[in-house]
C-alpha cells in the first residue's frame, strides 16, 4: 500500500527514485512543444551533444560550415513561416559569426532566436581568461530586439517563451538566447520539469488598428487624383495575401513591389506599375505604404526621385502608411494617415470600410500604361539581343524564361549588377518567392537562403549569384550537396565586383575589385558529388538549368558573363562618396 502510493506520487519519492530530467532535455522538449522542429547551426562546445539530442528527438538539425550561413537561414525561415527562425552556435568566435545574421534579421524585421552556448558565467564574470570567454548577453543587446540568458533548469521554458514571444510580437525582430554551459547538464525533477515549460499562446497577437485611423487613410486615399500602393517585405510577412490583392484591386492603383513584396500580385498584373517605377513616385500625388519603410531602399520619401526640387526637397505628395510599429511614422516625411497595426488586419479594416471606391482619373492609369510599354518594349529589344560574349540580359532572359515555367520555385538573389538586372528582368508570380539581400544589402545571405528556402518550402530552389556575393557563403554548396536538396545556382562569372576590369595603376597587384580571370565555380560543386556546368551562351545555361529542374540535383552553372558588363555598384552608384579632392 505505502509503496503504490509512492509511485503515484513520484515527488514524494526517494530522491534516487524520482525520475530527473535536464537541461539538454528540458530545451529540446520546450522547442518542440512550441512547435519549433528545424535548428541550424554549427557543431562544437557546448552544444555538440545539445545536437545530437536534438536530432534523435526528431527535430531536423541542419549543420553548416559557417554559423554567419545558419544565422541567416534561421533568419530567412523566419520570414517564410512567421515563426522563429532557430540558429545554434557555439560560445564567442561561434555567437560572433551568428550574430551578423541576428543584426540582419532585426533589421529586417524576420523573426529569429540566435541560441548560444558560452562559457562559465562565474569565471566570464571575473575575466580570468575561459575557453571562448565572452560577456555575449552584452553584446548581443544592442544588436537585437532582445536578449536572456537562463542559468536555471526550471527556468527553461520560461526564457524560450519570452524569446518566442519577443521575436514574433509587434515588429518581428532577432532575439539572442544564451545558454551557458552548466546550464545543459543541470538535473531536475522530471515531472517538475514538464510542468516549466510554456507552449506560447497566440504569440504574435494581431494589432487592430483604430477606426479613426482607418476612416482618416481612407479620406486621404479617396481624395487622390494620382494613387500609387507600395507593397514592402512586411506585406509579403503578413501573409494576407488575398485581402491585399482584393485592397489594391478595388482601389484600381498603381501598385509597385518592393524587391522581396514581388509576386505579392503578379509582376504581370495589369495594375503593377513595376516598369514605370520612376514615373509612379515621382508623379503620384497619395501614396499609400503597405509594410514598407521609406528608407535608402524609397529615398526617404524625398528628394528628385520624388518629384522635389532639390536632394532633400519633399515632392508635395501626401503618404498613408501601414505598420505595425507606431514609430514607422514620420521617420523620414511627413505621414498624412498613419494606420497602426499588423498588415492583415489593417488590410481587412480598410477593405471594410472602404465601400464604393471609383477608379483613378484615366489620365494618370494612361499615363502610367504608356510609360509601361515605352519601358517594357525597350527591355523587349535589349534581351532579344544575343552578343557574344554573354552579358547580364542576355543571360536573366534565360533565368526569367525559367522561373516563368517554374512559378512555385524559391528565387534567391544576391549582387550589385546581378541583383538589380535580376530584380527588374525575371518577374515573379507567386507571394514570399522572391528572397533577396534585403534592408542592409548585403552580401552573403546566398547559400543560407538557399538551404532554408528549400527545406521550408520543399520547393526547386534557383539562385542568381553575382561572383563576389557568392563567395560570401560559398563554402556551403557543400551543405546544399550534403543535404541532397533541389537547389540550382547561377553564378554570373563577370570575374569581379561590379566588372572584372579593374587594374592597380601601380601594377603591382590585380584591383581591389577583380578576381581570378575565368574562374570555374562549377568545379566546386562536383567537389562535393553535385553538378557542375560551364555556360558560355544562353543556350548552354538554359539546358543547364532545365535540366537541374528535371534531375532536382544539387548543381552549380558557372555562367560567363561578358566582364565590361556591369556598372560600378549596379543601380545605386550614386551613394558611392566621391573624392573632394581632385588628384
Ligand atoms: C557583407 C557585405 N560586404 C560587402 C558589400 C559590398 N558589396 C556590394 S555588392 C558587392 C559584390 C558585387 O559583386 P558581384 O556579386 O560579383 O556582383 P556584380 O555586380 O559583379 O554582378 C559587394 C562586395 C556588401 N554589400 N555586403
Ligand atoms: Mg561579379
Amino acid at each position: 500500500m505505502a509503496e503504490a502510493a509512492l509511485k503515484e506520487s513520484p515527488a514524494s519519492a526517494p530522491e534516487d527514485e524520482r525520475e530527473l530530467t535536464d537541461g539538454f532535455h528540458l530545451i529540446i522538449d520546450a522547442l518542440k512543444l512550441n512547435g519549433l522542429t528545424t535548428i541550424y547551426g554549427v557543431p562544437g562546445i557546448p552544444i555538440t551533444d545539445f545536437g545530437r539530442m536534438a536530432q534523435a528527438s526528431g527535430i531536423r538539425v541542419l549543420s553548416f560550415r559557417h554559423e554567419q550561413n545558419a544565422g541567416y537561414a534561421a533568419s530567412i525561415a523566419g520570414f517564410l513561416t512567421k515563426k522563429p527562425g532557430v540558429c545554434l552556435t557555439v560560445s564567442a568566435p561561434g555567437f560572433l559569426n551568428g550574430l551578423t545574421a541576428l543584426a540582419h534579421a532585426t533589421t529586417n524585421c524576420f523573426p529569429m532566436i540566435l541560441i548560444s552556448g558560452s562559457s562559465e558565467r562565474e569565471i566570464v564574470d571575473l575575466q580570468q581568461g575561459d575557453y571562448e570567454e565572452m560577456d555575449q548577453l552584452a553584446i548581443a543587446k544592442p544588436l537585437c530586439k532582445a536578449a536572456f540568458r537562463v542559468l536555471h533548469a526550471a527556468d527553461i521554458g520560461i526564457g524560450l517563451a519570452r524569446a518566442i514571444r519577443a521575436a514574433v510580437s509587434g515588429r518581428p525582430g532577432g532575439v539572442y538566447l544564451d545558454l551557458p554551459a552548466k546550464l545543459f547538464g543541470q538535473v531536475m525533477d522530471a515531472e517538475a520539469g514538464t510542468k516549466s515549460l510554456v507552449k506560447v499562446i497566440d504569440a504574435a497577437p494581431a494589432q487592430i488598428p483604430a477606426p479613426d485611423a482607418v476612416k482618416r487613410a481612407l479620406d486621404v486615399l479617396k481624395g487622390a487624383k494620382r494613387p500609387l500602393i507600395i507593397l514592402g517585405k512586411g506585406a509579403a510577412y503578413a501573409q494576407a495575401d488575398d485581402a491585399i490583392r482584393a485592397l489594391v484591386e478595388k482601389s484600381g492603383a498603381p501598385f509597385l513591389p518592393m524587391s522581396m513584396a514581388k509576386g505579392l500580385l503578379s509582376d504581370l498584373h495589369p495594375q503593377c506599375a513595376g516598369a514605370a517605377r520612376s514615373t509612379v513616385l515621382k508623379d503620384a500625388d497619395v501614396v499609400m505604404l503597405i509594410g514598407a519603410r521609406l528608407n535608402w531602399l524609397l529615398s526617404h520619401g524625398k528628394g528628385k526621385t520624388w518629384g522635389g526640387k532639390g536632394h532633400k526637397d519633399w515632392g508635395g505628395q501626401k503618404f498613408i502608411q501601414l505598420d505595425i510599429s507606431p514609430q514607422e511614422a514620420d521617420s523620414n516625411v511627413r505621414i498624412d494617415a498613419p494606420l497602426v497595426g499588423d498588415i492583415g488586419s489593417c488590410v481587412a479594416a480598410l477593405l471594410k470600410e472602404i465601400g464604393s471606391v471609383s477608379k483613378p482619373p484615366a489620365e494618370w492609369l494612361n499615363a502610367v500604361a504608356e510609360k509601361k510599354k515605352g519601358n517594357v518594349a525597350k527591355m523587349t529589344e535589349t534581351l532579344a539581343k544575343n552578343p557574344t560574349p554573354m552579358n547580364f540580359h542576355s543571360a536573366l532572359n534565360v533565368v526569367r524564361d525559367i522561373v516563368k515555367a517554374n512559378p512555385d520555385a524559391m528565387f534567391v538573389n544576391e549582387g550589385a549588377n546581378a541583383l538589380d538586372f535580376t530584380r527588374s528582368i525575371v518577374d515573379m508570380y507567386k507571394p514570399r518567392k522572391r528572397i533577396d539581400v534585403g534592408t542592409w544589402g548585403i552580401m552573403g545571405v546566398g547559400m543560407g537562403y538557399c538551404v532554408a528556402a528549400a527545406v521550408v518550402s520543399g520547393q526547386q530552389v534557383i539562385a542568381v549569384e553575382g561572383d563576389s556575393a557568392f563567395g560570401f557563403s560559398g563554402m556551403e554548396v557543400e551543405t546544399v550537396c550534403r543535404y541532397d536538396l533541389p537547389v540550382c545556382i547561377v553564378v554570373m562569372n563577370n570575374n569581379g565586383v561590379y566588372k572584372g576590369t579593374d587594374q592597380d595603376p601601380t601594377g603591382r597587384d590585380p584591383a581591389p575589385t577583380v578576381f581570378v580571370k575565368g574562374a570555374r565555380y562549377d568545379r566546386l560543386m562536383e567537389a562535393f558529388g553535385g553538378v557542375g556546368v560551364n555556360a558560355a551562351t544562353p543556350a548552354e545555361l538554359r539546358k543547364a538549368m532545365e535540366e537541374a529542374i528535371r534531375s532536382k540535383k544539387p548543381t552549380l552553372i558557372n555562367a560567363v558573363i561578358d566582364e565590361t558588363a556591369g556598372t560600378e555598384s549596379g543601380r545605386i552608384t550614386s551613394l558611392n562618396p566621391t573624392a573632394g579632392k581632385k588628384k
